[in-house]
C-alpha cells in the first residue's frame, strides 16, 4: 500500500504541527527558526509575488513542448508538459494511489524569475559554488497530481530549502534529527509504514504540517522529511546554502567527495 488514509488522517489529527510565523510582522522571529534549524510555516512572504499566474494551463500553453522525466515508485518515463498536464487533470477524476510526479527537473525559466523575490535569509551562495555535478540551479517547479509523493529524504548536499504552494495542498512530515536512527536511511514509507520491515519506526514521531496556497515551508539542512500532495497543484522550491548550513553542507560534500574549496573559503572570510 502506498498511502494508508486512516494512518495519514491520524497523523494530521494527533501529531505536533509546525509553528507558524507571519513574515510581515516578525522577521526576527523567523530568523530564530533558521538560526536554530527548526522547520516552520511562513505566512505572508509570497503575498506580493506574481506566482499566482503559474497555473497548469499557463505551463501547458507556454512550455508544452518541453519534456521531463516523471516518476512513481520505481518507474520513470518522459512526458512533455502538453502530455503531463492533461494526465494530471485526468487523474483528478479518480486519483491513482501512485500517480507520476514531475518533481525535480523543471526549473523557472528566466522570465519567471521576476515573479518572485527571495528574501535575504533564503538567499543562496550557490552562484559561487560551481562544482556541484549536474546542477545548474537549485530552483524547481513541482507539478503535483493528487496523491503524488516525495519520499523520505534529506535535501540535496544537506542544503536547506523553502517551498511555496501556489495551488493545491501538501501534507509534510518532519523528523527531528535525533530520530534519524529510526528512519532506515529514508527507506520507510511514512504514509504507510511497514513495521515488520522497519520495527524501529514504531518509535518515530514526526512533526506535521498541512500547507495551503500562499504558505511557505522552511526545511532546515539535514532534516528528514516527506510530502504527500493531498490536492493537485503547482509549487515552487529553492534550496540554499548560507552561513547557517555551510558546515553541514561541507561535511556532507566531504563525505561524498564533492569539492567545496571556493565556497567554504568565502564563508570563512565573511
Ligand atoms: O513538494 C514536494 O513534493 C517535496 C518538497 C521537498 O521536500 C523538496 O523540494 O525537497
Ligand atoms: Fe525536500
Amino acid at each position: 500500500m502506498m498511502i494508508d488514509r486512516a494512518y495519514v488522517q491520524q497523523l494530521i489529527d494527533e501529531n505536533i504541527q509546525l509553528d507558524e510565523v507571519e513574515v510581515t510582522e516578525e522577521d526576527f522571529l523567523l530568523e530564530e527558526y533558521i538560526d536554530q534549524s527548526v522547520p516552520v510555516k511562513i505566512k505572508g512572504l509570497a503575498d506580493d509575488w506574481n506566482t499566482n499566474r503559474w497555473t497548469l494551463d499557463f505551463f501547458k500553453e507556454k512550455l508544452g513542448h518541453l519534456k521531463f522525466p516523471v516518476r512513481r515508485q520505481n518507474e520513470e518515463r518522459e512526458m512533455s508538459l502538453a502530455e503531463y498536464i492533461p494526465y494530471m487533470k485526468e487523474n483528478e477524476k479518480n486519483p491513482s494511489d501512485s500517480p507520476f510526479y514531475l518533481n525535480t527537473t523543471f526549473g523557472p525559466t528566466d522570465d519567471l524569475l521576476a515573479d518572485y523575490k527571495v528574501p535575504d535569509y533564503f538567499k543562496c551562495a550557490f552562484n559561487n559554488f560551481r562544482d556541484i555535478p549536474d546542477k545548474s540551479t537549485l530552483s524547481w517547479i513541482y507539478l503535483a497530481p493528487t496523491n503524488s509523493v516525495t519520499g523520505l529524504h534529506i535535501d540535496t548536499i544537506a542544503s536547506s530549502a523553502w517551498n511555496l504552494v501556489i495551488s493545491g495542498k501538501k501534507f509534510w512530515v518532519f523528523y527531528p534529527t535525533y530520530q534519524n536512527p529510526l528512519l532506515y536511511g529514508g527507506m520507510v514509507n511514512p504514509f504507510a509504514p511497514d513495521y515488520d520491515k522497519h520495527p524501529l519506526y514504531r518509535k518515530a514521531d514526526p512533526m506535521i504540517c498541512v500547507q495551503n496556497p500562499g504558505e511557505v515551508i522552511f526545511t532546515p539542512s539535514g532534516w528528514y522529511h516527506a510530502v504527500l500532495n493531498l490536492e493537485m497543484g503547482v509549487s515552487l522550491t529553492e534550496n540554499f546554502i548560507n552561513e547557517h548550513n555551510i558546515e553541514l553542507v561541507k561535511a556532507y560534500c566531504d563525505l561524498v567527495g564533492i569539492p567545496t574549496d571556493g565556497l567554504y573559503e568565502q564563508f570563512k572570510q565573511a
